[in-house]
């Protein structure tokens, strides 16, 4: 069985930036959904809900067929959702330089995202940093690819304040990075 995980600060932690109403609906709405969904599509497979969500997202195609995209979107929505929360902090500690290099990019990448979906900063298997973008909740793991940084695109996480202008929101969100978190993740 997976879990809703607790965020690691109050709604309103990360105000004025991200506002407490957003960050209450997507954590106890939206992600409890993709947990819920999640349970639904591995409940038949006792073997599956023994392994961590990133291992299902790692290797979707020794999953049955039947569940393949279910965990694809719902699986990737609860691990993209978790790393998220701990990618912010109203403390995030010193920006990291070679992933502010990235900046630029990183936002481009955001903007231009059709739709739903991440912007994400990686490292690949060689540790070379890239900026990419995947659609709905794929997850850069799906790829062989490991996440350092993440930016939830969907209109959910940023409609109640900022209605369209996701410019807006992402600019806000840079003031909400978790650099210490970075820093771990980067290794
Ligand atoms: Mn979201």
């Amino acid at each position: 069985m997976f879990t809703l995980p607790q965020l690691p600060y109050p709604h309103s932690a990360l105000e004025p930036h991200i506002d407490a109403k957003t960050m209450e609906i997507h954590h106890t709405k939206h992600h409890q959904g993709y947990v819920d969904n999640l349970n639904k599509a591995i409940a038949d497979n006792p073997d599956l809900q023994t392994k961590s969500v990133e291992d299902l997202l790692k290797d979707l195609n020794s999953l049955p067929e039947a569940i393949r995209t279910a965990v694809k979107n719902h699986g990737g929505g609860h691990a993209n959702h978790s790393l998220f929360w701990q990618l912010m902090s109203p403390q995030g500690g010193k920006p990291i330089s070679p992933v502010v290099e990235l900046k630029d990019q990183f936002i481009q990448a955001a903007m231009t995202r059709f739709g739903s979906g991440w912007a994400w900063v990686i490292k690949d298997s060689a540790g070379k940093l890239e900026v990419m973008s995947t659609a709905n909740q794929d997850s850069p793991l799906s790829e062989g690819l490991t996440p350092i940084l993440g930016v939830d695109v969907w209109e959910h996480a940023y409609y109640l304040q900022y209605q369209n202008r996701r410019a807006d929101y992402i600019q806000a969100w840079w003031q909400v990075v978790n650099w210490n978190k970075v820093s771990q993740l980067l290794g």
